[in-house]
């Protein structure tokens, strides 16, 4: 990593399980996309450098969280030390919204208060199950910053997704403390 990096920015990627957070970061890694469903293990985390709207240059770390259930202890120590949360809802199961607001928001009331949080309304290339009324409203309760409807296979809006997460936390300067870091399994 070259002496120009001034920021690591920690971003968290949760959501129900095969909502696509895996899709979404390895699109925006990789530029690749799989059909095939292969249910995370535990935690993944992957780096990219980005350029800022300053000029300034970070690294971001995004934190692909599994969803599946069996992982609900251990998940909470990834959250620490996020500066900002992609939520993920799949756009063809209305219910992983459902769920967002049941379980998610509470788990990022409780584990990182105060995070900038954006609704990613993913899968956006399917045939669309879930109104725009709720997705809004989860938004809402969520707090998000923004709602952003993204594809994973297309590579629509995934970009943007990265980049308005980065620029918020940049603006806010949410300090990155490498203490609260948990250390990879
Ligand atoms: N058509 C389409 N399929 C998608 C999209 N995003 C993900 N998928 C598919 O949805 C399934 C689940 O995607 P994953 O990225 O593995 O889901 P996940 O949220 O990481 O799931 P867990 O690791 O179990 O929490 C896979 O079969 C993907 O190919 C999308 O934007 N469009
Ligand atoms: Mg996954």
């Amino acid at each position: 990593m070259s002496d120009s990096v001034n920021f690591v920015l920690k971003i968290i990627v949760i959501g129900e399980p095969a909502t696509g957070k895996t899709s979404l970061v390895k699109k925006y890694i990789s530029g690749h996309f799989s059909q095939d469903y292969r249910a995370s293990i535990g935690t993944n985390m992957y780096i990219k450098k980005v350029r800022l709207d300053s000029g300034e240059e970070a690294k971001i770390q995004l934190w692909d969280i599994a969803g599946q259930e069996k992982w609900i202890k251990m998940r909470h120590i990834y959250y620490r030390g996020a500066q900002g949360a992609l939520v993920l809802g799949d756009l063809t199961r209305e219910k992983s919204f459902d769920q967002i607001e049941l379980f998610w928001r509470e788990d990022l009331l409780k584990f990182c208060p105060d995070v900038p949080v954006i609704l990613i309304a993913n899968k956006n290339d399917l045939k669309v199950e879930t109104p725009k009324e709720k997705v809004e409203a989860v938004g809402k309760k969520l707090e998000a910053i923004s709602v952003i409807y993204t594809s994973a296979k297309t590579g629509d809006n995934v970009e943007q997704a990265f980049k308005t997460i980065s620029e918020i936390v940049y603006e806010r300067r949410i300090k990155f403390n490498p203490e609260s870091q948990p250390s990879q399994s």
